[in-house]
């Protein structure tokens, strides 16, 4: 199996985050990817190789180029404004319900407009590490579609509460639906299976209204979780697409033996879809002691997801998504790859 990994991914240090109440240290830090890589060597799970660069082409296939823009700068203009000692630039004001959707011109309005939450703070590394995880990501789709091989985007920050012109859940690029439109535009047929604590909002939204690509996340049931405002079962897709996205909720509490159900019916979707590459959303915050999460799923029930995966007996591309258990993160990583690895 490929690896692909960059020490870019660093300069996106998050400090804090606001959970609504304060502020708190953050969740999304680097550590996590190094966690995950010092495992994955010492476990000699893959070769490790860095990232070509892709520039930004493959990206304006799925973000809006304003939205692009706005990522390059947007932490210049928000120090430009409010101070230079700022490091950390959140929004403080969203066009809700009955206000217009118009980003305007002061950057506190344009980062209203962009974003959904108080947890994704851009830093002035922010622009360089989210280019490098998408560059990161495509390194890897590209052996997956030339060699049918096995490849994981060791990257972060994550991607799939990314959507078009849309940032948030510590997410700025859709590290998965860019490669997924990347493969697709080669001629491959992709379905991507988001196994993430969250649900994927920005890779539904992305591709809600076709049928090329298919769409299934399993998540906590978002009546009660984080991010609130999508991923109910009802969610089937729209238009063209109209029964190509699945979404499976499940309550607080789910452990192993209720998860497998989901994934099961999540499976034989993606396997009646015929995809020639299976993009898997690797969120390991379903892990028990996950700080922000609520699931049951324990250590070595990562092996039986990974060897429930290899059971498609389909070339699969890995993303790392959420997780956030800084001791369990790269075990439980590891631990899923090597399920899938020995099939
Ligand atoms: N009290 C991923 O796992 N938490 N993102 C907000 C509000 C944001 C999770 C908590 C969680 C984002 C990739
Ligand atoms: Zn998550």
């Amino acid at each position: 199996m490929k690896i692909v990994y960059t020490p870019t991914h660093a300069a996106h240090g998050v400090k804090s985050e606001f959970d609504g109440v304060r502020p708190i240290p953050a969740y999304e830090v680097p550590l996590r990817a190094e966690n995950v890589r010092t495992e994955c060597e010492a476990r000699k799970l893959g070769v490790f190789e860095r990232p070509r660069d892709f520039g930004l082409g493959p990206i304006a296939r799925v973000h809006d180029e304003a939205f692009m823009g706005f990522l390059r700068n947007a932490f210049q203009r928000f120090q430009a404004k409010h101070g230079r000692d700022v490091v950390e630039a959140f929004p403080s004001s969203w066009p809700a319900r009955r206000l217009r959707q118009i980003p305007g011109q002061d950057i506190d309005g344009v980062m209203g407009y962009y974003c959904f939450d108080t947890a994704t703070p851009i830093l002035d590394g922010t622009w360089a590490a989210a280019l490098d995880a998408v560059n990161c990501t495509l390194t890897a789709a590209g052996h997956v579609a030339d060699a049918g091989d096995t490849a994981f985007a060791l990257c972060r920050p994550p991607g799939h509460h990314a959507a078009q012109d849309l940032y948030g859940g510590y997410c700025f690029f859709n590290n998965a639906a860019i490669a997924a439109q990347w493969l697709t535009d080669r001629g491959r047929r992709v379905a991507i299976l988001d196994v993430d604590y969250h649900h994927g909002n920005g890779t539904q939204e992305i591709f809600y209204r076709r049928s090329d690509v298919l769409t299934v996340s399993i998540h906590a049931d978002p009546a009660w979780a984080y991010p609130h405002f999508l991923g109910y079962a009802d969610e089937a897709g729209e238009g063209a697409g109209e029964g190509f996205n699945l979404n499976l909720p499940l309550p607080f509490g789910t452990d192993w033996q209720v998860y497998e159900q989901a994934l099961g019916v999540a499976l034989a979707r993606v396997d009646a879809f015929g995809p020639d590459v299976v993009i898997v959303a690797l969120g390991l915050d379903t892990y028990a002691e996950d700080p922000i999460a609520k699931f049951r799923l324990y250590k070595d029930d990562y092996f039986k997801l990974g060897a429930r995966l290899a059971r498609l007996k389909r070339p699969v591309l890995f993303t790392m998504e959420g997780g956030y258990n800084l001791e369990a993160l790269g075990i439980v990583t590891a631990n899923a790859l090597e399920g899938f690895l020995n099939r």
